[in-house]
């Protein structure tokens, strides 16, 4: 690398400082970080049209109290050569590193461990405190060899679990597909909460809730992409539940700027969405509350629950 461009990047990294939090996706070429990223932030359309990522794509967001910079490692091996070569440069202040693995591809188990045990090592040295997530992904509901999947997982677990014990590193796992946008929502923001334990919590409340008033579905989120907590139905598989987000997300996007409540028809769903507050003394961080239902709402009951979630978020 020449000298220019190795002081171009050193710039960048020294610009972020502690706050941006630095979030770190990282894995072998086509893992499917950007289709999960895009998924995250329920850009729908930009799934379906994914390009191979060049070199590390970076951008901003927000969850709860903190400002994130992403940056999306491309995982071409030119640039992972590139990357483990001058490791202080990308490697550097990271405060949460999520590790893709390709559940369905059994020939590259082996070079993504390798791949793993390096940037955990580059890791180690110039980001010691960071916190660790490895995304089992494409573990797709309709994959007609589910026995593949598992295997490869297992492969996988196995080592990596020795890598990071190793290191010393503790961790969380989850299994993820483009296909489940509430997996996706799951694994990412657990990650990122101090107490992910209150994800579940929520989750049970809202399943409570649901059962209760016969709703379909039942979501609490941030306007960037990120869930509090969800409970979706039984009755659907996963190829509707994505459906039925996809068209949630679609309209909520087109209404949440001119309507703090949406409550109407929407493609056969009937939807509803309110925002609440964090911080409800100066209205900051705001949340969403949504549904998917059939029957008719009780809006007095969602008002009430909304008091239990209010009480509940203030613990995150
Ligand atoms: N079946 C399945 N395919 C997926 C999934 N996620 C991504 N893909 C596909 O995998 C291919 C690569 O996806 P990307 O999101 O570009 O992968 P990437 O890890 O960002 O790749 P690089 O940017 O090259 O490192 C695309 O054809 C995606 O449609 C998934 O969960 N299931
Ligand atoms: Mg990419």
């Amino acid at each position: 690398m020449n000298e220019k461009k190795k002081t171009e990047i050193q710039k960048k990294a020294q610009d972020i400082p502690d706050d941006p939090k630095k979030i770190a996706v990282v894995g072998l070429m086509a893992a499917g970080k950007t289709s999960l990223l895009k998924t995250l932030f329920r850009q729908f359309d930009a799934v379906l049209n994914i390009t191979p990522t060049r070199k590390v794509e970076r951008s901003v967001t927000e969850f709860l109290h903190h400002k994130l910079a992403l940056w999306d490692f491309g995982g071409q091996d030119r640039y992972t050569l590139k990357y483990l070569e001058s490791p202080d440069l990308y490697f550097k202040k990271i405060a949460q590193l999520f590790y893709v693995v390709d559940c369905q591809n059994s020939d590259w188990i082996e070079k993504s461990l390798t791949y793993f045990k390096n940037v955990v090592e580059a890791v180690k040295k110039f980001s010691p405190d960071a916190n660790i997530t490895i995304l089992y992904n494409k573990i797709d509901p309709d994959f007609p060899n589910q026995d593949i999947i598992e295997k490869n997982m297992s492969q996988f677990k196995e080592q990596a679990h020795k890598i990071l014990n190793c290191k010393g590193f503790g961790y969380q796992a989850y299994r993820t597909s483009k296909d489940v946008p509430v997996w996706v929502i799951t694994a990412f923001s657990k990650s990122m909460l101090d107490n992910p334990q209150i994800f579940d919590e929520i989750s049970s409340q809202l399943g409570v809730f649901s059962e209760t008033h016969d709703l379909d579905a039942a979501i609490v989120f941030t306007p960037e992409g990120f869930g509090l907590g969800y409970h979706i139905s039984p009755k659907f598989n996963a190829i509707e539940i994505r459906d039925l987000f996809i068209k949630f997300f679609t309209k909520f996007e087109q209404m949440y700027n001119i309507m703090p409540v949406i409550n109407l028809q929407f493609e056969g769903l009937n939807i509803y969405s309110t925002r609440f507050y964090l911080d409800e003394v100066s209205s900051k961080l705001p949340l969403y509350f949504g549904l998917i239902y059939k029957k008719e709402l009780q809006l007095e009951s969602i008002s009430t629950f909304i008091r239990v979630l209010k009480q509940k978020t203030t613990e995150i």
